[in-house]
């Protein structure tokens, strides 16, 4: 066993660690500073204008969470939220924390067969959306005899409107017990293989990413309750709905909620609100990098744009500079199941040097080792491997997927990401490659397996692999390998069209390759490398 110690590199931050309230319910934790911050701004929608101070925020979750106590909802109940970025989004989610029901959330432009797949794992009890999405739930709630509410005016009179839930007495939230382990969040990921499985994130985890970024002597991603931060990302998925929403509201700031991604908009609402800090992906930063009408907008109050969710290009983050004058441009790498795992050092309230194209510093609070992939040996700085991580942040486990938990988090705790990187001397994290099956489409989590099912359910396929293909744009595509059934003529076209039919957007082959076989190991694994290599 001591030998075993002695091999292991680990790797910490170089921020200290510091006290974080484990045990508290997320809701509780994130207004611990209302008092400090009551009057301030804190949901600012674009569109309308409507703002709601931090103090107003807190009453409407609390008659939210009433409202979802009316309607049956109790503890552990587990809530789906199909919605665009909206200030009932954060209403709802934070009502729901008050009753200690899990928050599910789904991109509201799925299609009914992948909003399907996870109202079957996840059994809402209650679906909220916006009315045009509502034929896409109606039969999977009349099934299960869940509730549904829309934002905006209900289609049918079975339909509640979500400002029943905000006229509800704030007197009648029920005093719930909720433990630091218990469920808050169920967001969708299919981690390293196979179909999207739900990711239990507890109050406790949650607060962990929280606190490890906006908390202590010198915060690892600072936030001042002065701030008003950009959330055009969607809140459905943990970067905008941890790193955007929560933390802003614990640090007393502002989020400026824009409900779909348009380039010209966007500058137009960071010149307006004085937008000080912007969450970004990449293919956002490449738009601003490439518009003419960039220098039309006055960008200058941006004082950090904060990248994430796929790789970032060297150049791209230097061209940057010129567009975003007064900006720290640096990345911050998470992932569904650890949320946050490395953070520019350029974002800490007393900011260290850091070098482009680095994925920043593991975050306080975690530890972070590199592991050979096929011996699993601790591998020293310098060294490529796949990068693991252990701490409060990691979550619980896969819903009602045990197996796949074990695949992922070791009898140690480490969570293995799946990700290849190494760590520089100066304790900078790179990320190199993928280990795992995921391709990501500007960001959004497209999962091959998914669409491989669908592949081998059409009759004139036989077999089917689909992997990720490089693209300025959007960085990966998903591509498919197909084999033909005996005889058939199926055309690349038909089967672009029978995928475009059943998914959503970005999750569409963009070129099929025929082939006679799928490379597979003879366990039957894929050879996922063999056919990235023929492209
Ligand atoms: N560089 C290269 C990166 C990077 C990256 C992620 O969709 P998921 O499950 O999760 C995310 C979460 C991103 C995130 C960024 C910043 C932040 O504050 C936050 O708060 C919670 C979250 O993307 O995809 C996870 C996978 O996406 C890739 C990597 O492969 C990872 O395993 N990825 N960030 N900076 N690749």
């Amino acid at each position: 066993m001591e030998l075993k110690e002695e091999k292991e590199y680990i790797f910490r931050s170089k921020l200290p660690d510091i006290y974080i309230p484990l045990h508290l319910p997320l809701h509780t934790y994130c207004f611990e500073n209302l008092s400090l911050h009551r009057a301030r701004p804190y949901l600012i929608n674009a569109v309308t204008g409507e703002t709601f101070t931090h103090a107003e925020f807190e009453l409407t979750a609390r008659r939210v969470g009433a409202g979802l106590h009316n309607l049956g909802i109790r503890k552990s109940d587990v809530v789906m939220l199909l919605l665009h970025n909206s200030p009932e989004f954060a209403f709802a989610f934070l009502g729901a924390s008050f009753v200690g029901a899990v928050v599910t959330t789904a991109n509201p432009l799925y299609t009914a067969s992948e909003i399907a797949l996870q109202v079957e794992i996840s059994r809402p009890r209650l679906i909220i959306t916006h009315a045009c999405h509502v034929e896409k739930v109606r039969q999977h709630a009349s099934a299960d005899g869940a509730k549904i509410v829309t934002i905006d005016a209900p289609p049918s009179p079975e339909i509640v409107h979500f400002s029943d839930l905000t006229r509800s007495d704030e007197n009648r939230l029920p005093a719930v017990e909720i433990r630091g382990e218990d469920t808050a969040a169920l967001p969708f990921s299919s981690g390293t293989t196979g179909l999207p499985k739900g990711v239990m994130l507890s109050h406790r985890n949650i607060i962990t990413c929280i606190s490890q970024q906006v908390d202590g002597e010198n915060p690892a991603n600072h936030i001042d309750c002065e701030d008003r931060l950009l959330c055009v990302l969607p809140l459905f998925h943990v970067y905008s709905m941890v790193s955007v929403m929560l933390c802003s509201l614990r640090a007393g700031a502002a989020i400026v909620i824009m409900p779909r991604f348009e380039l010209n908009e966007l500058m137009e609402v960071i010149q307006k609100y004085k937008v000080t800090i912007a969450p970004f992906v990449p293919p956002i930063l490449l738009g601003i990098a490439k518009s003419q009408t960039a220098a039309k907008f006055d960008l200058s109050s941006v004082r950090r744009v904060v990248c994430g969710a796929a790789p970032m290009d060297r150049k791209l983050e230097l061209s940057l500079k010129s567009k975003l004058p007064n900006a720290i441009i640096g990345q911050g790498y998470g992932m569904t199941e650890a949320l946050v795992l490395s953070m520019c050092l350029g974002f800490a309230k007393f900011p260290m040097k850091f070098k482009a194209g680095s994925c920043g510093n593991v975050i306080k609070n975690a530890r972070m080792k590199i592991i050979d992939p096929a011996t699993g040996a601790s591998l020293d700085r310098n060294q490529r491997g796949e990068i693991c991580l252990k701490g409060s942040s990691v979550m619980k486990g896969y819903y009602k997927d045990p197996e796949a938990t074990k695949r992922t988090i070791d009898e140690e705790g480490w969570l293995h990401t799946g990700d290849i990187g190494y760590i520089d001397d100066d304790g900078e994290v790179f990320i190199v490659d993928r280990l795992k099956e995921l391709i990501k489409y500007k960001g959004f989590h497209v999962a091959p397996a998914e669409l491989e099912a669908l592949l081998i359910a059409h009759p004139s396929i036989s077999d089917a692999a689909v992997v990720p293909m490089a693209d300025e744009a959007a960085g990966e595509v998903p591509v498919a390998f197909v084999v033909r059934e005996n005889g058939s003529k199926i055309t690349e076209l038909e089967i672009k069209k029978y995928i475009a039919s059943q998914v959503v957007s970005y999750k569409r082959i963009k070129h099929v390759f025929f082939i006679d076989n799928i490379p597979k190991a003879p366990s039957g694994k894929i050879l996922r490398k063999n056919l990235r290599a023929r492209m």
